[in-house]
């Protein structure tokens, strides 16, 4: 039966997705015609947006674009592909592949590590395509689900073995993550050559016009939450006994975007449902998707994501119809606790007596350049390293499972190539997202300007005697959001070239949204005004006063409670 709020929105007009999922044909469009097209090296009509089901979105170098134009010359369309790779992990041996992919068919010849532990290539031309797809195919991998309306690249806490549980998290992670890909046969015609199958395609989860939008899972082992659930539609949080997940806390509706000047647009925390036990985690999952898929806003994109339809409809009732849809009942959340979000940079030992070495990416971007050569000196490990990389939701990469053996030959590596510098603790905790040239939405810098940025906040910092502190600090190009500025201390998000609002109050577990202080404001008003900031930090904060915690208390900015009301106030 559908409720009165479900016939409210299917009076009002579908939004043009609705209508391109609808008639794509299960994905399909007609992008083998376009691929065929040689006059345009981009995609036309519906399949611009289609192809980002198969994990690419078409962009044009921005540097470039008034150049072209005055040239009279198309846009430099190229398309980013993002992997899909659940939990971060990658065999170090397939990386070879993916750093020569890089080298020869992207325009910049870099790899980028993304804040959802996978990576990202920017630059491959259309003709290019089948050939990253069926390279990635090679080496076990796709791109399946990674944008779009479908649920995203499932992150997990990034714990190289550690313990069994993070094992068994990781694991989990893989199995929701194959569990709610979209089941259509398209990907694999298009990219893969296969043969179209004549039996009808069905998606049992996600439905003939997929999800109303992205979705994002996660999957945390506490204390840490390095993958910031806060941010995410659907959590699992491990509740262990004896070394082994009995069962989850399942919290849902976080999400981060809003647009400039929309009141109706607001970041949201994930909230607590229950405790479920672990036998009915895909259930649950099951559940709560097709909830979404069935009552989230096909309207509006600007008000289809979860946390929207949790408010639409009340959380109790969103509840009690994932307890219908999966038949259990949530118990009461059980007790957890966080500690922390960053990574642990360093050699760590785990539980086989194998090393694991976590290193610090510059933005996320494997490259090599002036200051550094961290492509080659990664592709030098992958050569001869048996164990994985993992990528972490911090852009950064952890070199796990190192035999005694090779781990002087890998720290002879790490050496030579300089991969393992001293960093301060702000640029570790630092992130921004990928922003100019690529980004067709980016309002302001980001990953080009984070690295000058965060040295003029160590500055700030020395000047005070705070330098060996640690502050979140994160950029955004835009009120999206992709670098979690919305979760950081102290959080940058673009308004137009060279001017940012500032936010600041978030905490260092990432369970508290930060509140605008000064909004459109230049690159040198930013520093005067964190200047101010952290000079009373460093003279009347508590003993161990995170920066974010005291910018409340002494009433900087207020405390958002409920981001719906407190948020634009
Ligand atoms: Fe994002 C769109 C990059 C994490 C919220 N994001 C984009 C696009 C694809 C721009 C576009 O639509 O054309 C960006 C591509 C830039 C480029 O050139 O690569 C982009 N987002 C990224 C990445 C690469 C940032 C990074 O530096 O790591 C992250 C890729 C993650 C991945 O591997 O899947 C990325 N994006 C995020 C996050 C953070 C997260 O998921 O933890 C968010 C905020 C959390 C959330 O979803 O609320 C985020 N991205 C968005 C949004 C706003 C969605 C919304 O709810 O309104 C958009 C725009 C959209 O979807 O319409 C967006
Ligand atoms: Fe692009 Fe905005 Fe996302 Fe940055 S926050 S990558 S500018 S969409």
């Amino acid at each position: 039966m559908e409720s009165n709020k479900q016939k409210k929105n299917i009076k009002k007009k579908m939004t043009d997705a609705e209508r391109i999922k609808e008639n794509s044909n299960y994905l399909r469009g007609t992008i083998t015609d376009d691929l065929k097209n040689e006059i345009t090296n981009g995609f036309t009509g519906d399949n611009f947006s289609l192809i980002r089901f198969h994990g690419m979105y078409q962009q044009d170098d921005r540097d470039l674009r008034i150049e072209r134009h005055e040239q009279k010359l198309e846009p430099r369309y190229a398309m980013m592909l993002r992997c899909r790779l659940p939990g971060g992990v990658i065999q170090a041996k397939k990386w070879l592949k993916i750093s020569n992919f890089a080298d020869k068919y992207t325009l910049y010849k870099t790899i980028r590590l993304t804040n959802r532990q996978t990576f990202q290539f920017h630059g491959i031309l259309k003709k290019n395509l089948k050939r990253v797809h069926q390279m990635l195919h090679e080496i076990g991998l796709d791109a399946l689900g990674t944008a779009n309306d479908v649920n995203r690249n499932v992150l997990c806490t990034s714990n190289p073995l550690e313990s069994l549980i993070h094992k068994e998290a990781y694991e989990w992670a893989q199995k929701i993550s194959n569990f709610l890909l979209p089941r259509t046969k398209a990907y694999a015609e298009i990219w893969l050559d296969q043969k179209k199958i004549f039996t009808t395609d069905h998606e049992p989860i996600l439905g003939r016009t997929y999800l109303p939008r992205k979705f994002k899972t996660t999957v945390v082992v506490p204390p840490y939450n390095d993958v910031d659930l806060y941010a995410n539609d659907m959590n699992f949080i491990a509740i262990t006994k004896k070394n082994k997940i009995i069962g989850f806390n399942v919290l849902i509706g976080g999400g981060l975007s809003f647009i400039h000047g929309n009141k109706n647009t607001w970041p949201f925390l994930a909230q607590e449902l229950g405790y479920i036990s672990v036998k009915n985690t895909l259930l649950v999952a099951e559940a709560i998707v097709t909830t979404q898929r069935d009552w989230g806003n096909r309207t509006d994109r600007s008000n289809a994501k979860t946390r929207y339809t949790i408010n639409n409809f009340g959380l109790d009732v969103f509840k009690k119809e994932i307890e219908k849809r999966a038949n259990i009942y949530f118990e009461p959340i059980r007790d957890y606790n966080f500690i922390s979000r960053g990574d642990r940079f360093g050699w760590k030992k785990d539980i086989y007596d194998n090393w694991n070495l976590t290193l610090f990416v510059n933005n996320g971007r494997i490259c090599d350049d002036n200051h550094n050569l961290f492509k080659s000196g990664l592709f030098e490990i992958a050569k001869i390293h048996e164990g994985n990389f993992r990528i972490t939701s911090n852009q950064n990469i952890i070199i796990s499972e190192i035999s005694q053996y090779n781990k002087h030959i890998i720290d002879n590596i790490v050496q030579s190539y300089k991969l393992l510098n001293q960093t301060s603790n702000l640029r570790k905790n630092s992130m921004a997202c990928v922003s100019f040239p690529t980004c067709p939405l980016a309002m302001a810098e980001a990953e080009r300007v984070l690295s000058f940025f965060v040295t003029q906040l160590e500055n700030i910092m020395l000047k005070y005697h705070v330098d060996q502190e640690k502050i979140v600090f994160r950029i955004s190009g835009c009120p999206n959001n992709c670098g979690r500025s919305l979760l950081a201390e102290i959080g940058l998000i673009g308004k137009s070239l060279g001017r940012y609002n500032l936010y600041i109050g978030g905490n260092q577990i990432g369970s508290r949204i930060p509140k605008i202080y000064q909004e459109n404001i230049t690159e040198k008003e930013i520093f005067i005004h964190l200047d101010n900031l952290i000079q009373c930090w460093s003279k009347e904060r508590n003993i161990k006063e995170d920066f974010g915690d005291f910018v409340i208390r002494k009433n900087f900015v207020n405390e958002i409670i409920n981001p719906i009301s407190d948020f634009w106030n």
